[in-house]
């Protein structure tokens, strides 16, 4: 059984309420139970969480190994073009990080295009919708 850190950035706890035809109308919630669903045949235990405050992903990325998980997928949200410290955090583990979005940032905003946390980790998925996330376990399993 491998288990797995979910861990979602600022604003992903409003998803569903606007901006549709971008992140799609899903919540985060509805995300989640989705991502289970696609993944019920495989033997992996999914913690999901969101915060949105920096330090406190940085905290659950330091405290991930001690807590037994295998992998962290992540999605940084705006800290993905902001965060040295979920960068630096990231590179203070052993264990895999997959960053993933909702949205290809490259079609977007120039602003998006620079990804400071996605250096860090060992693949990153941008543009699939909610597929993003369980197909980033599975790259792990
Ligand atoms: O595409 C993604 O998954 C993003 O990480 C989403 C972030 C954005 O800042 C990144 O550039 C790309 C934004 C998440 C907030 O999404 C909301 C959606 C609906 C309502 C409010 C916020």
């Amino acid at each position: 059984m491998k288990k797995f850190l979910i861990l979602n950035g600022p604003n992903l706890n409003l998803l569903g309420t606007r901006e549709p035809e971008i992140y799609g109308a899903d919540t985060l919630s509805a995300i989640e139970a989705y991502t289970k669903k696609k993944l019920e045949q495989e033997k992996v235990e999914l913690v999901w969480f969101q915060s949105n405050i920096e330090g406190v992903l940085v905290d659950k990325i330091h405290h991930a190994a001690a807590l037994n998980f295998d992998a962290i997928i992540i999605n940084p949200a705006a800290y993905s073009h902001t965060s040295i410290a979920i960068h630096d955090a990231i590179k203070s583990i052993k264990i895999p990080v997959v960053e993933v979005h909702l949205s290809n940032v490259h079609k977007r905003e120039s602003f998006r295009e620079t990804l400071l946390t996605a250096k860090a980790c060992v693949a990153i998925m941008s543009g699939l919708g909610k597929d993003a996330y369980w197909l980033a376990v599975k790259s792990q399993l």
